[in-house]
C-alpha cells in the first residue's frame, strides 16, 4: 500500500518591500509592477495579471515580475523559495480553468518578455523557442520556412507555447498532428528552488531512463516554470481545403466520421462538431460568415471537415468524391455541404467553429466542461445537462439562456458550455458534481485538454483513482516541498 503524503505547507509568505528591493536587483524597474514601495504601480496596471479571460476568477497579487532569461528566472524563484513566498507562473492567461491566475496574493511570473526563438532548423523541422513566445507568431516564424506549428487553437493570437505546454493544449490539430506529449522534444524548465533543469534536446529518440520533460507537459505551472521549449514542426501542407456539413441527426456523426476517415484517409486533418446553438450563437456574434438559410435549414448540428496534402488537384478530387458519396446515399447523412472556393471562406469557414469561445463570452457568463466522453453521447450529455437545469428551474433567461455542445470528434472531446446571465452559486451547485457524476458514468475524462487549474482540483477523483492521486502529491511534495509553485492549482 501506498504511504500517504504529508499536507502541503500553507504557511507562506506576502512580498513586502524588502522583497521588491531585492527583485529590482534581478530586473530592471520596467520589468517590475507592483503596488508596493519604491515601484508604486496602480491597480489599474495589475488588473491584466489579477483576471483570467472569461473575467470568472480573480486574484489579489500586488506584484508581478517580468523576467528576460531564465536566469532571472531562477534567481527570482531562489529567493521566493529561501522566503516561502508562492508564485503563479503566468503565459498569455487565455486558460479556462483559473490556472493562471493567483487565488490570494502570489507573486506572478509573467512570461512575456521571454519572447525569443532560440533556433530553427529547417531540415529537421526543429524550433526551439523561448516559453513567452506567442503561438501565432510561432507559426509566422516557421512559415517562410515551409512548416507549421503541430499545434493550433483559437487563442493562438495570445497564447504562449510556455503555456501550451503547460496545459498540454489539443487544439485543431490533434487529429493529425498528436498531441505535445509526442511533439515536443525538450524542456528547459526552472525548479522551484531556482536550479535549472536543462532538458532541452532536440533529439528525436532518446531512451536513456525516465523521461522527466513529460511530467512538465500538462503539470500547469505547479512542479517549475518552463522556460524554453524545443518543438518538432511539421512540414506545411501544399493544399488545405475545408467543407461544413450540415446533419439532420446527430446520430449521424459517428458514421459521417467513420465514412470521411475511410474515403479521405492521409488527408483528413480536422473533424470538428459544432451543435446547433453553438453554430447560431457563432453567426450572431460575426464569427465567419452566415451560410446560406436553404444550407442551415433543419440541420440539428455541422461538421467541419478539413483536408491538408500534398496536391491541390488530388485532394480536390477526393473531397468531391466524397461529398458525391455522401449525397447521393440512399439515406444521406447530410443536407448539404458548403465547400471553401478560397482562402477568405476557407478563414470563414473556420471561423465559424474556432469563434464559438469568442461568441459565448459575448453572450454572456460560461461554465465550461471540457470533457472526454464517447462520441456517441455527445448530444446526450448537453441534452441531460439542459433537462436538469430546466427541472432545477434555471432554465430562463435571467439564470442560464443556453445549453451547448461543440468539441474535437477525432478526439472524443466535448466542449460542453452553459451560459448563463451570471456566475451565481446556485448555478454552480446544479451542474457540479452533476456534470462529474455523469462524465464518471462514461469513464470519461473532466478535463480532455484545458487542464484543471484552481476549477477542477476537488474533482480530480472523478477521473483519477486514489493510487494515481497519491502518486501525483508524491511528485508535487518531491519538485515543491515547500508548496510555492501555483499553490491551489491541480492538486488542492
Ligand atoms: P496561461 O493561461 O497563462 O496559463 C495556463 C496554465 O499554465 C497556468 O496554470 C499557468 O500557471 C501555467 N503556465 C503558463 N506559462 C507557464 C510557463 N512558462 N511555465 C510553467 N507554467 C506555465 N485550449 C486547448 O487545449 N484547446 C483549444 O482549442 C483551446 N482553444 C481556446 C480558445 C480560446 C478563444 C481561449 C480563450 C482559450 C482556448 N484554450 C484552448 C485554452 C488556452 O488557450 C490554452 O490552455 C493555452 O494553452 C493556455 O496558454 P497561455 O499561454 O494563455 O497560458
Ligand atoms: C475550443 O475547442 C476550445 O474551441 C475552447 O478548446 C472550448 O470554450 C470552450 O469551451
Ligand atoms: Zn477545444
Amino acid at each position: 500500500r501506498l504511504r500517504s503524503c504529508p499536507p502541503l505547507r500553507r504557511s507562506l509568505s506576502s512580498v513586502t518591500e524588502n522583497d521588491i528591493l531585492h527583485f529590482s536587483k534581478i530586473l530592471d524597474p520596467p520589468s517590475i509592477i507592483s503596488t508596493l514601495s519604491p515601484i508604486h504601480s496602480s491597480l489599474e496596471d495589475l488588473h491584466p495579471f489579477n483576471n483570467d479571460w472569461m473575467r470568472k476568477y480573480s486574484g489579489r497579487a500586488t506584484t508581478v515580475l517580468k523576467p528576460r532569461t531564465t536566469q532571472q528566472v531562477s534567481e527570482i524563484l531562489k529567493w521566493c523559495h529561501e522566503r516561502e513566498i508562492p508564485v503563479v507562473p503566468q503565459g498569455g492567461n487565455t486558460g479556462l480553468v483559473g490556472g493562471s491566475i493567483p487565488l490570494n496574493d502570489e507573486v506572478v511570473i509573467s512570461m512575456a518578455n521571454m519572447n525569443n526563438v532560440r533556433s530553427f532548423d529547417p531540415v529537421s523541422g526543429i524550433l526551439v523557442a523561448e516559453a513567452g513566445c506567442i503561438l501565432q507568431s510561432l507559426t509566422d516564424y516557421v512559415a517562410p520556412h515551409n512548416h507549421i506549428m503541430p499545434l493550433d487553437l483559437g487563442a493562438k493570437g495570445s497564447c504562449q507555447i510556455g503555456g501550451n505546454v503547460s496545459t498540454n493544449a489539443g487544439g485543431l490539430r490533434l487529429l493529425r498532428y498528436g498531441s505535445l506529449h509526442g511533439s515536443v522534444l525538450g524542456v528547459e524548465v526552472v525548479l522551484p528552488d531556482g536550479t535549472i533543469l536543462d532538458q532541452l534536446t532536440t533529439l528525436r529518440k532518446d531512451n536513456t531512463g525516465y523521461d522527466l520533460k513529460q511530467l512538465f507537459i500538462g503539470s500547469e505551472g505547479t512542479l517549475g516554470i518552463i522556460t524554453g521549449v524545443s518543438i518538432l514542426t511539421p512540414p506545411a501542407p501544399q493544399a488545405s481545403n475545408n467543407v461544413i456539413l450540415a446533419l439532420p441527426h446527430f446520430d449521424n456523426v459517428r458514421p459521417l466520421y467513420q465514412t470521411v476517415k475511410g474515403q479521405l484517409s492521409e488527408i483528413l486533418s480536422a473533424f470538428e462538431f459544432i451543435d446547433r446553438t453553438a453554430y447560431d450563437l457563432a453567426v450572431k456574434h460575426g464569427q465567419g460568415r452566415a451560410l446560406n438559410e436553404e444550407d442551415v435549414e433543419g440541420a440539428e448540428c455541422f461538421v467541419l471537415v478539413e483536408t491538408s496534402g500534398g496536391r491541390r488537384e488530388h485532394d480536390e478530387e477526393k473531397l468531391n468524391d466524397l461529398l458525391e458519396t455522401l449525397l447521393s446515399a440512399d439515406r444521406p447523412l447530410i443536407n448539404t455541404g458548403v465547400l471553401a472556393q478560397n482562402p477568405a471562406q476557407f478563414s470563414s469557414l473556420w471561423a465559424l467553429r474556432e469563434g464559438v469561445t469568442e461568441a459565448v463570452s459575448k453572450e454572456g457568463k460560461a461554465y465550461k466542461y471540457d470533457i472526454s466522453v464517447p462520441l456517441s453521447t455527445f448530444k446526450e450529455v448537453v441534452d441531460i445537462t439542459r433537462n436538469h437545469l430546466q427541472s432545477q428551474g434555471l432554465l430562463h433567461e435571467d439564470a442560464v439562456s443556453h445549453v451547448l455542445g461543440y468539441g474535437h470528434v477525432g478526439d472524443g472531446n466535448l466542449h460542453l458550455n452553459v451560459i448563463a446571465k451570471a456566475y451565481t452559486q446556485e448555478i454552480q451547485d446544479a451542474l457540479e458534481p452533476f456534470i462529474y457524476e455523469l462524465v464518471a458514468s462514461h469513464r470519461g475524462s473532466i478535463s480532455a485538454e484545458h487542464g484543471v487549474g484552481s476549477m477542477k482540483t476537488h474533482a480530480l477523483h472523478y477521473s483519477k483513482d486514489k493510487i494515481s492521486l497519491e502518486l501525483m502529491k508524491k511528485i508535487k511534495e518531491m519538485f515543491d516541498p515547500k508548496g510555492i509553485m501555483n499553490p491551489g492549482k491541480v492538486i488542492a
